[in-house]
């Protein structure tokens, strides 16, 4: 958390407006005790045993649409999203994208760009062409991003990526 603090103090400073700028503002409104408090910091340190997998695709498996794909995870819990609890949270499939980097929001929002939220604590979903366009014929990454419940993402270590191929 220093860190954050140290970018909100410079911010201040230089008024510059990229990434950063976004995190410092998504805390207006706490003070910095609240912030240390609130903050749980084992977020990302992803234990051995810890991981996100696809429980019914194996990679390089051709797949024919619809199909409903199962999401599993071991040494987590998947809860509805709400509040970030450490060891908790939620799936979010991701076509033809890399991890979500650590401690960042999953994009909302966006679902035609291949990010996918399932804030309700979901463990599958039908893959058809009407819900998941990029899922054209040919091969494409499937990618698992397990999130908190701010769908802040656990990182690459609770992330997993599959080739498929649609039929
Ligand atoms: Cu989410």
């Amino acid at each position: 958390m220093k860190k954050l603090i140290f970018i909100g103090l410079s911010l201040t400073m230089f008024s510059c407006s990229n990434q950063p700028a976004k995190e410092a503002e998504s805390h207006e409104g706490h003070n910095h005790d609240s912030m240390m408090q609130d903050a749980p910091k084992d977020t990302v340190a992803i234990q051995a045993g810890q991981r996100v997998f696809f429980k019914n695709i194996n990679d390089g498996q051709e797949i024919s649409l619809p199909f409903v794909v199962e999401f599993g995870v071991e040494g987590m819990e998947v809860e509805p999203a709400s509040v970030p609890n450490p060891n908790k949270g939620h799936h979010h499939l991701l076509i033809d994208q890399g991890a979500v980097t650590a401690n960042t929001m999953v994009p909302m929002g966006n679902e035609s760009s291949g990010y996918y939220h399932f804030g309700k604590g979901q463990t599958s979903d039908t893959l058809n062409i009407k819900k998941y366009p990029m899922l054209t014929k040919g091969t494409h990454k499937l990618r698992l991003q397990f999130a908190n419940g701010l769908h802040m993402s656990y990182g690459p270590a609770m992330s997993n990526e599959i080739t498929v191929t649609v039929k």
